[in-house]
């Protein structure tokens, strides 16, 4: 579909994306497929205590996501278009850019509507329901995090414009994908990736090989992520006000500048500016890459 490009937004006119938006089909889910939601949602329930940020484990029971079946999106939106104006809809699975930012910028929050097969339970592909449902969902009903998410669907109209998407996709990656959180109990988990990551929720946390560096904007937005293992380098917000106090502000002077001096930092790259809270010893992704080579 070449059209989906064909009209980029600033030219005053809106483009309908609302065909990318299908029915969840909650009646289709068999047995199996809520069998599969329970065995996922009652292990990273029992792992994330101490491991998540409050305002997460909170926000589960306040939405209802519980361990018996799929959420029912249509249920589900109901309380949280109460709490925060947002609401969930179904997607095939990954959708182009601008579809996803557009969601965003009107607070429908795109969740695959499939769960991933027995065989697939540690590593999927696409973000299949329970990435997206239970990684996603639950800080939508937090109205800072409410208000960053939809700024962020907004700034990628924009970031469109600029030609700075890949800029911008850093910042959700190591953000609302794999960022932490530092609070008075110690640092927790707050990026959907680690949270529906059985794996990725202890090794964020407790595994000496990746760098845990304080947020910076600038420095987020100049940084290459791995999409194929855990993240060499983590980085942390102090609060959900500082995330959005950094991001929600004209970004075309800081785009101006990333193409002046442009730069990418390696994964796994430190700065002598960097304000380092861990620094990683990066033993597991060397042994994965030579894994890799010999395989
Ligand atoms: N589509 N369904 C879905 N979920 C995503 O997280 C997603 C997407 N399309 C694009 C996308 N993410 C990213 O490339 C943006 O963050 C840039
Ligand atoms: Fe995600």
């Amino acid at each position: 579909m070449a059209t989906e490009y064909g009209n980029p937004m600033g030219s005053g006119e809106s483009t309908d994306y609302n065909h990318y938006i299908i029915d969840q089909g909650w009646k289709n889910y068999t047995d199996e497929d809520h069998g599969t939601w329970q065995i996922l949602y009652n292990r990273q329930r029992e792992l994330l205590k101490g491991r998540a940020c409050n305002e997460f484990m909170d926000n589960l029971d306040k939405l209802g996501i519980g361990d018996s079946k799929v959420p029912d999106f249509r249920r589900m939106s109901e309380t949280l278009k109460e709490l925060t104006g947002w609401e969930v809809v179904a997607v095939p699975g990954l959708i182009p850019d601008l579809p996803f930012f557009k969601l965003l910028s009107e607070r429908k929050f795109p969740a695959g509507n499939f769960i991933r097969k027995r065989a697939q339970l540690d590593y999927i592909e696409e973000p299949d329901v329970f990435h997206d449902v239970f990684g996603h969902v639950p800080l939508l009903a937090h109205p800072v995090f409410a208000d960053y998410l939809e700024a962020y669907g907004k700034g990628g109209l924009r970031a469109h414009e600029f030609g700075t998407i890949k800029n911008l996709a850093r910042l959700y990656w190591f953000t609302v994908e794999f960022g932490l959180i530092n609070t008075p109990e110690g640092l927790r988990i707050c990026g959907a990736g680690i949270l529906s990551s059985s794996g990725e929720s202890k090794f964020s946390l407790e595994d000496a090989s990746p760098n845990r560096i304080a947020f910076d904007l600038k420095r987020v937005m100049q940084t290459n992520y791995r999409v194929d293992d855990y993240q060499q380098t983590y980085f942390v917000i102090d609060s959900f006000d500082q995330l959005f106090q950094e991001t929600y502000k004209d970004f075309a002077p800081l785009y101006e500048e990333l193409k002046i001096h442009p730069r990418q930092l390696t994964p796994d790259e430190i700065l002598p500016e960097d304000k380092i809270i861990h620094k990683g010893t990066q033993a597991y992704a060397c042994a994965r890459d030579i894994e890799k080579q010999s395989a």
